[in-house]
């Protein structure tokens, strides 16, 4: 054993580096493999899932909140964030202890595969992307050191300090005085020469070799860019939106009745009232939107049935198909907020799919199951009471777009999205509330979740500044099932006036709403909306925050009027 054998010094800049860019090569080569074995085997995507479905409520709440849109993006960037430091973190690291680097990176792909596996839809060759990219990127490290620091003998890394007798390690360690301390002193042999301290014993500092870190470098976020950019690549062959153009909408056997013409009040910056599917929020729990073939689609009823039925996607567009107008909302939605979008459904009965299968009695939760594995959990007595509770394959007379569930989703009027709307649904338990858990129960969220009475002003804009005079305040409001019969406005809390309210084609969809005469002062001014429902109660005043079974609260904006 060598106890004389010259440690890499220089600087931990350039370690955290190769770290970074090993780290790099890790994701990089990860997602090639991703692309090959599965999409949603990515390290990245693994984890940041496992983070979504693991974070508590609250945290998602308040991301959905504070990102909206956007959560996901955020999302990405933060693990990205948080892997780029721990890879500095292990590249300064395997500076001095290149074992240390190997078994870092190598617990990060544990950690990776651990994450896919885990997955509810995942098989075990999901973890192989992960332990790939890992076992790629402590390679990547080892290369990138011995070029960097070339002259440590070739044994060097393979025997890692481990091997030293601990006494002459502890000295070697002294000798150098710590990383940070000599790191400048190391980058050039004459300056280190002057200084004593650093060359104290026999230990000879390596020479940092610029040009081998630099084409290092360059060398691994070539292999990083290209793997990542292959794997997905290779990814999109699973895309379905060839399959999604080739489908063919059957004409309804029950179309829906043509909108009343007094639908809309057309007003601009009114939410109109059948929202583009471009428009249409959306909220869901993947990180990578599941891509499920048409072909090869299917539906099983089970459980508490007579008959279990497995239905194919020919199947369902042989059915008699009817269309409703019917307004989602997200639970998550605050007072006042997007997550809410009206749109015309084409679909089977649900109901009568279930009727085939024969409910036994006792049973009272359908458990819906989406191709990636989150559940929801819908009460079975809603579903059958008439309601157009829809197993829907077109949105406004498009094929389901990809991100809203195709091939088939559901759609049931009067409850928010979580416990009803299952995108790529491909299995309904029919089972008891006191058996199953659907997805979001045991994170905090009601069992049941029927959609509270709301209205929201969306105009004039909250906070927006206009001009005086005559000037229309108006919104939406929605009690879905129950219908919308009333709306109230009022300004810098003065008397209640009854809003005109739009057309509606039923009592499933959001209800437009104006009161078109108010006189704007100078000055700030309070406007505060309420809706009353079919049944004929009011909405309360009372705020209550979306967790855990929705908000309530009257939605109040402040404008200044000039
Ligand atoms: N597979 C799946 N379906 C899902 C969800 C999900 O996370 N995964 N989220 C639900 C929730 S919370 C809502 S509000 C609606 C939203 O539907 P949209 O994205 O089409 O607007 O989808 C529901 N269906
Ligand atoms: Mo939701």
């Amino acid at each position: 054993m060598n106890h004389n054998q010259p440690r890499p010094g220089g600087r931990a800049w350039a370690a955290g580096l190769l770290g970074l860019v090993a780290g790099a090569v890790a994701l990089g080569i990860g997602q090639l493999a991703a692309g090959l074995i599965d999409p949603g085997a990515s390290p990245v995507i693994a984890v940041g899932d496992t983070a979504v479905d693991r974070s508590p409520a609250a945290l998602k709440e308040w991301a959905i909140q504070t990102f909206g849109a956007n959560d996901k993006l955020v999302l990405i960037s933060g693990i990205l964030l948080v892997l780029a430091l721990i890879a500095a973190g292990i590249g300064v690291l395997a500076r001095r202890r290149p074992g240390h680097g190997t078994t870092g990176l190598l617990l990060f792909g544990v950690v990776g595969a651990a994450a896919a596996v885990t997955r509810p839809d995942a098989g075990l060759l999901d973890a192989l992307p992960s332990l790939i990219g890992a076992a790629a990127g402590a390679w990547a490290l080892r290369l990138l050191v011995r070029r960097t620091w070339p002259e440590a003998e070739p044994g060097f890394w393979d025997d890692d300090a481990r091997r030293e007798p601990a006494a002459s390690r502890t000295a070697g360690e002294q000798s150098l005085g710590g990383p940070e301390a000599t790191g400048d002193a190391v980058a050039d042999a004459g300056a280190a020469a002057e200084r004593p301290v650093v060359m104290r014993g026999s230990f000879e500092p390596l020479k940092l070799d610029r040009r081998g870190l630099l084409t290092g470098v360059a060398g691994g976020v070539v292999i990083a860019g290209a793997g990542g950019l292959a794997g997905r690549a290779l990814g999109g062959r699973l895309d379905v939106s060839a399959e999604r153009a080739e489908v063919v909408l059957p004409t309804p056997a029950t179309p829906a009745k043509p909108l009343p013409a007094g639908v809309d009040l057309r007003l601009s910056g009114l939410s109109p009232f059948t929202t583009p599917n471009r428009d249409f929020y959306r909220v869901d729990t993947t990180l990578v939107v599941p891509q499920v073939d048409p072909k090869t689609w299917t539906l099983k009823i089970h459980g508490m049935v007579d008959r279990p039925i497995e239905l194919t996607f020919a199947d369902l567009l042989k059915r008699p198909l009817m269309e409703a107008d019917v307004t989602l909302t997200c639970v998550s939605n605050d007072v006042g907020g997007p997550y809410i979008g009206n749109a015309r459904w084409l679909g089977a009965r649900l109901a009568d799919v279930l009727r085939e299968a024969g409910i036994r009695s006792g049973a009272d939760m359908l458990l819906s199951t989406s191709s990636d594995g989150w559940t929801a959990g819908t009460p079975v007595d809603v579903v059958m009471d008439g309601r157009d509770a829809l197993l829907a394959i077109a949105m406004n007379g498009e094929t389901l777009p990809v991100s809203h569930g195709f091939p088939v989703r559901q759609v049931v009027p009067g409850l928010y999205g979580y416990v009803s709307a299952t995108k790529w649904v491909t299995d309904i338990k029919v089972t008891r509330f006191d058996q199953d858990e659907a997805y979001w129960t045991p994170r905090g969220w009601a069992p049941k979740g029927p959609i509270k009475t709301e209205s929201r002003i969306d105009l004039p804009r909250g906070g927006s500044t206009i001009a005086a005079g005559r000037t229309a305040i108006a919104g939406v409001a929605w009690a879905q099932h129950r219908g919308i019969a009333a709306v109230e406005v009022r300004v810098d809390k003065g008397e209640w006036r009854q809003a005109r309210l739009a057309e509606v084609p039923g009592p499933d969809t959001w209800r437009q709403w104006v009161v078109d005469d108010w006189q704007a002062t100078p000055g700030k001014h309070t406007i505060e909306v309420r809706a009353t429902d079919g049944t004929g109660r009011t909405q309360t005043s009372e705020y209550a925050p979306p967790a855990p079974d929705g908000a309530a609260g009257w939605h109040s904006i402040l404008v200044v009027v000039k």
